[in-house]
């Protein structure tokens, strides 16, 4: 199985994480708080009540962890920053032993070899930030701007590969359309301003690392793509324009900006009028289509949309169930390999020359407690492959990163859904790599010269 899939050796192999997915120390160290440890004490919005407040405990650590990804062989490690370790207010006042702990991660990881590769924001907005207005307001995206030059000041002599921001989609979505991320909010379509806001921080942020780090450093953000599929039964033309309106929410609301340097009209859809109500200003998106060095993909699976039932809801599209018996991850994910190849051969026919080299910055999958998971390495084979087969159809991939190095906080789910190489007990913090540990060390081993 792994011996058949042979990558270039200049192929980047990584894992990731994320800060208040693993980090736990959530009140140490000067950090101030987040939304998601706002978010956690909400009765009923995680399961069971879990929060991140210990995690992995990877904040104390650190070199153990680091440990494990040597012998996993990684050439790169995801990590992310915590804006409120550094900027407790999320402005202002910098906190050192936030920025000494990022340090010594930097440090750990060359050490080991590992290219260190942090995301800026997954997530977790200092709460002073979001008492504010969080995202809905555009001083969010000046004050990211100034925290990544803060980080970059700090790390920018040794990192060389930066991702600004996770996933701006599920972050609007989640966190302020349906309000079941932090911070919570149920805003529906009023939440549209978060998508320019996190894209014009990026933009900003793209300036302060382009200023502020080493001249050969690369910046990316980390997109989530999902490819969009009709349903067999579901092919009229009403169902193909709820298709065409989700691509344009869940996709080209984020690549066409950073990477065309303009909106797809979402009033095509019904979605809102191109000019946002004044959100998107003058020059705007100049700032946020700064040439980037690569686009992060990070893919779980397609979405399936149909027509919607009562036009009048709302959103103009349903989301539907695929008629096809796909297999079933722990979270009821659909395992679709071939979605990723269909999504990387679509972003390079739609943008052509426009698309930068594509990062698959995150993709792996939930399964059942253990350490045998043969589920979990057919589905990182099955996906391996599916860059494989982009590549040769002319997709410039240059790396993957799968989620997620160790069992987590996932977020809504709490502890319940496990997407790790490696288990993690989360009563005594021990670490036990599992079967696919071992299959994805064999596979970057088999790709050496
Ligand atoms: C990503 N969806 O989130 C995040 O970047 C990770 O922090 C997270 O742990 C991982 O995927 C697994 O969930 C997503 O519903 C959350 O389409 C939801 C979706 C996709 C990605």
């Amino acid at each position: 199985m792994t011996d058949l899939l042979r990558f270039p050796a200049d192929f980047v192999w990584g894992a990731s994480t994320a800060a208040y997915q693993i980090e736990g120390a959530a009140e140490e160290d000067g950090k101030g708080p987040s939304i998601w440890d706002t978010f956690v004490r909400r009765p009923g919005a995680v399961r069971d009540g879990h929060t991140g407040a210990v995690a992995c405990d990877h904040y104390h650590r650190l070199d153990e962890d680091v440990a494990l990804m040597r012998r996993l062989g990684l050439d790169a490690y995801r990590f992310s920053i915590s804006w409120p370790r550094v900027l407790p207010a999320g402005a202002g006042r910098v906190e050192p032993r936030g920025l000494d702990f990022y340090d010594r991660l930097v440090d750990a990881l060359l050490d080991a070899g590992i290219e260190p590769t942090p995301t800026l924001f997954h997530w977790d907005l200092p709460q002073a930030l979001e008492d504010e207005g969080g995202w809905m307001v555009r001083d969010t995206a000046y004050r990211f701007g100034e925290y990544a030059a803060v980080v970059a000041e700090r790390l920018g002599d040794r990192v060389r590969r930066w991702i600004t921001l996770n996933e701006p989609f599920v972050h609007m979505s989640f966190g302020y359309g349906f309000g079941v991320h932090a911070p919570g909010r149920a805003l529906m379509l009023d939440a549209l301003p978060v998508a320019h806001h996190q894209l014009l921080g990026h933009g900003l942020a793209v300036a302060a690392l382009r200023a502020g780090a080493r001249p050969d450093a690369q910046v990316l953000i980390a997109n989530n793509c999902s490819p969009v599929r009709l349903r067999a039964d579901a092919a009229s033309a009403a169902d193909r324009l709820a298709a065409d309106a989700y691509d344009a929410l869940h996709n080209r609301l984020f690549n066409d900006p950073l990477l065309l340097g303009r909106y797809p009209d979402l009033s095509a859809y019904g979605l809102a009028d191109p000019s946002w109500g004044g959100v998107v200003q003058d020059d705007d998106l100049k700032v946020i289509a700064a040439p980037l060095d690569g686009l992060g993909v990070n893919y779980y699976n397609p979405t399936w949309i149909t027509a919607p039932a009562d036009p009048a809801a709302g959103l103009p599209f349903d989301l539907a169930e695929p008629q096809e018996a796909y297999r079933r991850t722990a979270f009821d994910w659909p395992v679709v390999p071939d979605g990723l190849t269909e999504l990387l051969v679509g972003l390079k026919a739609g943008y052509g020359d426009a698309l930068p080299p594509v990062w698959i910055t995150e993709n792996g999958c939930s399964e059942p407690a253990g350490v045998d998971d043969r589920a979990r390495i057919d589905y990182l084979a099955g996906h391996v492959g599916a860059v494989a087969r982009a590549r040769e159809q002319g997709v410039d991939v240059r790396g993957y990163f799968t989620w997620s190095l160790l069992d987590n906080f996932e977020w809504a789910e709490g502890y319940h859904q496990r997407f790790g190489l490696v288990e993690v007990d989360f009563e005594t913090q021990t670490r036990t790599p599992r079967a696919s540990f071992e299959w994805y060390r064999a596979l970057i081993a088999a790709q050496r010269p």
